[in-house]
């Protein structure tokens, strides 16, 4: 199916695996999503520095918005008001929000968490908000989410175990409450995501896993990773969480991570990424390339007349020199920024619909080791 009618109901449909890697698509409000699929993040409205279009042409079929950032500025009732999202920042294909909590951590100050909610001060003018599951569902459904997620907690690694136990049975009892609060909504076709959490405790997160699917979710997220652990420590659990997880859902690795990560996690059965790391290390000079990512701030790229890569399907990374990225970066030229962010996000599309093909072709494994092959030639 390519084309989407408002009442379908979410649907995802897993059309082949390959080991434990799987191809699949999900139906949203807003469209169809080929999955594995990475979702670039638009926090405040925006894909930072990307015009919608140009963040369509890299392959993009789904991006991410946050609650915290739009419930702060300018506030969820003011863009339903304005048409809801997707309308407010031009971008009509399906958007996933996160549900602040993840953000309330490590942007917020004076956090105060209690059964009921979090409240925190505001990091751009101080203002105290309390956003709750249910406060979080209401803000998504203001957005116009086609995938809204549970409000969680978040925990940074290394934590004590009991800290870890605790932190996930009260996202439990959140994903609950969300569950009851989407519900009420009686939104066909939008989709809410449960949590999974646990740290880096593999009992906890399969407890975690299957509390979770009890209370039902269209999809599921693995959350509280890439929060300080070694990548060896993300994979396993990755590993250990994914086969208890049902095979005709969804599964999400939040804010993750570098392309070897994807790589790896797809291998492990993850279906939906995101991450800020291709637009933001682009605004700070970083390419990520078939040939592994390059710091195009480093004086060795001066006088360099070559593109990123000439067979890149992306025109940004056949058309620029190394040597013009190089001086737009260095004289902190906003078209820089713009053009590293574009070239990092559609490296990381030809990168999903690399990985969706050789799945779809039962090469999985080949595709896996000429990828890892090819990111040796990088410069670190
Ligand atoms: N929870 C939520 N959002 C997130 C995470 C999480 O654990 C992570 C973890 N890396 C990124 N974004 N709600």
């Amino acid at each position: 199916m390519t084309e989407k009618m408002m009442t379908d109901p979410f649907t995802f449909t897993l059309k082949t695996t390959d080991g434990m890697a799987r191809r699949g698509q999900f139906v949203a409000p807003h469209g169809v999503v080929q999955t594995p699929a990475f979702m670039p993040v638009g926090t405040a409205g925006t894909v930072k520095g990307l015009h919608p279009e140009d963040v369509a042409d890299t392959g993009a079929e789904i991006v991410l918005g946050n609650t915290y950032h739009l419930m702060l500025r300018p506030g969820p009732e003011r863009v339903a008001a304005l048409g809801g999202l997707h309308k407010f920042m031009n971008w009509q294909k399906p958007i996933l929000t996160d549900s602040g909590g993840f953000q309330v951590m490590s942007l917020a100050t004076l956090r105060k968490l209690t059964e009921k909610a979090v409240t925190f001060r505001s990091h751009i003018d101080g203002t105290m908000f309390e956003l709750s599951p249910e406060r979080s569902i209401e803000i998504q459904a203001l957005l116009g989410a086609d995938i809204s997620m549970q409000l969680d907690e978040c925990l940074k690694l290394p934590a004590a175990r009991e800290e870890i136990q605790r932190a996930m049975a009260l996202s439990l009892r959140w994903a609950e409450r969300s569950r009851r609060a989407f519900e009420a909504r009686n939104a066909t076709g939008y989709a809410l995501f449960g949590i999974v959490q646990g740290g880096d405790d593999i009992p906890l997160r399969q407890e975690s896993a299957r509390e979770l699917i009890d209370i039902g979710f269209e999809g599921y997220a693995i959350g509280g990773l890439a929060v300080g652990e070694p990548q060896a420590v993300m994979l396993k659990v990755v590993e250990e969480t994914t086969p208890v997880l049902p095979a005709e859902r969804p599964r999400y690795l939040m804010g993750v991570g570098t392309p070897h990560d994807l790589l790896e996690a797809v291998k492990r059965g993850v279906d939906m990424f995101d991450c800020v790391m291709p637009t933001r290390n682009g605004r700070h000079g970083m390419a990520f390339t078939r040939f592994g990512s390059i710091n195009l701030s480093n004086a060795r790229h001066a006088d360099d007349p070559r593109p990123l890569d000439e067979a890149s399907p992306h025109p940004a990374a056949r058309t620029y020199s190394r040597a013009y990225l190089h001086h737009l970066i260095k004289a902190n030229e906003i078209l820089g920024q713009v053009l590293l962010s574009t070239i990092n996000i559609a490296y990381y599309q030809a990168l999903m619909a690399g990985m969706r093909a050789a799945i779809e072709e039962g090469r999985f494994a080949d595709f896996y080791a000429g990828t890892m092959a090819g990111w040796k030639g990088g410069d670190i």
